[in-house]
């Protein structure tokens, strides 16, 4: 019975017309190129229960082999059935367009099924969705999973700077990467507490791993927090739309035998200091900066942010002590894929810790550009993904970086969860004044 009721809904829900699109993935009509039309099947899950219609539906279709982006608009859907209950599907027809690699991304407004009937943004993300032109009398169809991105209104990632500077003989110099940290809400906060982590996966390698943890918790294989613990101590105020600098090496880095086209970070507000096992290769302490407190590290010297871009970085703050969280099984991660080559399996075997995705206040996903190929973390904690290396191995990403937006009118640095959307990249420069 419920299929049938299923049934019956997806063929009435099929009625869909498109409003507006654009370029050239879109059939003009009597082009050599192959079009192909496909379906989206959008599953709901039990936290839609409050929901009872999705507007201002968006399918932005972005073809892999071309970097082409189209943009369709979709009419409302109804998400209850004819008896007022959550449908676990709802279905959507159709979009014309060429055959080819798609990374699918869709967001709507949940229209609540309360009397204000407030919004919500809701998304969904396929990626590397194989599109040929089918020629049974069935469309294909992608299923694609909606959620609520988890927003915050506090603390957000303002800069990674990750690529490392040049020096004039164009060498890289090593030691000024850095993060910037701003209060983005209306009152004073405190960063006591506040970890940044690099995800334990990364954009050029993907495998199935398992176990699958990403829905609720981030693995990760650095983690450095800022001393104390959040909500309990209050040594490090943040006042409305301050920053914080978190850097690699807290010293003037443009003086002689440095490099000039570095920036003096002697200013920053944090270092992180990592002690190395191998006496050829040791970071540097400042002894009138703060060091981070380095909690896990896959590194056995120093660690900096990978600088081609390949990871993706969340910050937050931890629910548990230093001790707990780092002895606490909770929060270790063993996990695997099954290689296999001709007549040779082997199941590879990592370990990394992880966070729940609860404690995570803002997340950037980062990648080369027009190469993220799956989520390395949650899509609720960023959809998108910033990027400053246009090609693998780009030897222009030095000296740049991934900035948030900022919205002169409201103030406040631009906070969607969709990275693509928030960040541009620019030449990095840690004291930046937004405005
Ligand atoms: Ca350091
Ligand atoms: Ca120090
Ligand atoms: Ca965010």
């Amino acid at each position: 019975m419920k299929t049938l009721i299923k049934t019956f809904f997806a063929i009435i829900l099929v009625s869909v017309l498109f409003n507006s699109c654009t370029n050239d993935d879109v059939s003009p009509g009597g082009s050599a190129v192959n079009y192909a039309k496909f379906g989206l099947d959008i599953s709901l899950s039990q936290a839609f229960s409050g929901v009872d219609s999705l507007v201002s539906i968006k399918v932005k279709v972005h073809n892999v082999s071309t970097g082409r982006d189209s943009t369709f608009t979709v009419p409302s859907v109804k998400c209850l059935d004819a008896e007022g209950k959550l449908q676990s599907s709802i279905s959507i027809d159709t979009l014309n367009i060429a055959e080819g690699l798609y990374n699918v991304e869709l967001e709507a407004n949940a229209v609540h099924h309360s009397k204000l009937k407030t919004k919500s943004i809701v998304r969904g993300n396929l990626m590397n969705q194989s599109l040929v032109k089918s020629t049974a009398s069935t469309l294909p169809r992608f299923a694609i999973d909606l959620f609520f991105p988890n927003m915050g209104n506090g603390f957000v990632i303002a800069e990674i700077f990750a690529a490392r500077t040049l020096r004039p003989s164009g060498d890289p110099y090593t030691g000024d990467q850095y993060f910037r940290i701003t209060n983005n809400s209306d009152e004073v906060l405190y960063a006591d507490g506040l970890f940044i982590a690099e995800s334990a996966f990364q954009q050029m390698i993907h495998q199935d791993y398992k176990p699958y943890v990403l829905d609720k918790e981030t693995p990760v294989q650095y983690i450095t927090k800022i001393p104390g613990m959040h909500g309990v101590d209050k040594k490090y105020p943040v006042q409305p739309g301050a920053s914080l600098i978190i850097c690699d090496n807290a010293i003037d880095h443009t003086t002689a035998g440095r490099n000039p086209n570095s920036f003096n970070l002697s200013k920053a507000n944090f270092e992180w200091y990592d002690e190395s096992t191998n006496p050829r290769v040791t970071d540097i302490d400042n002894p009138d900066v703060p060091n981070m407190e380095r909690l896990y590290t896959y590194s056995r010297t120093i660690w900096g942010p990978h600088d081609r871009g390949f990871y993706s970085y969340v910050m937050g703050f931890l629910g548990v002590d230093n001790h707990t969280f780092t002895t606490g099984k909770d929060y270790q991660y063993d996990y695997s894929y099954r290689f296999v080559y001709g007549t040779t399996v082997k199941d590879m075997k990592f370990h990394a810790v992880k966070v729940p995705n609860t404690w995570i206040v803002d997340a950037v996903v980062l990648a080369i550009k027009d190469k993220k190929k799956w989520n390395v973390i949650s899509p609720t904690l960023d959809n998108g993904y910033a990027w400053f290396s246009t090609v693998d191995h780009d030897q222009q990403r030095y000296g740049k970086s991934v900035r948030r937006k900022y919205d002169a009118r409201k103030h406040k640095l631009i906070d969607t969860n969709d990275s693509q959307n928030d960040f541009e990249t620019v030449k990095a420069d840690p004291w930046y004044v937004f405005k």
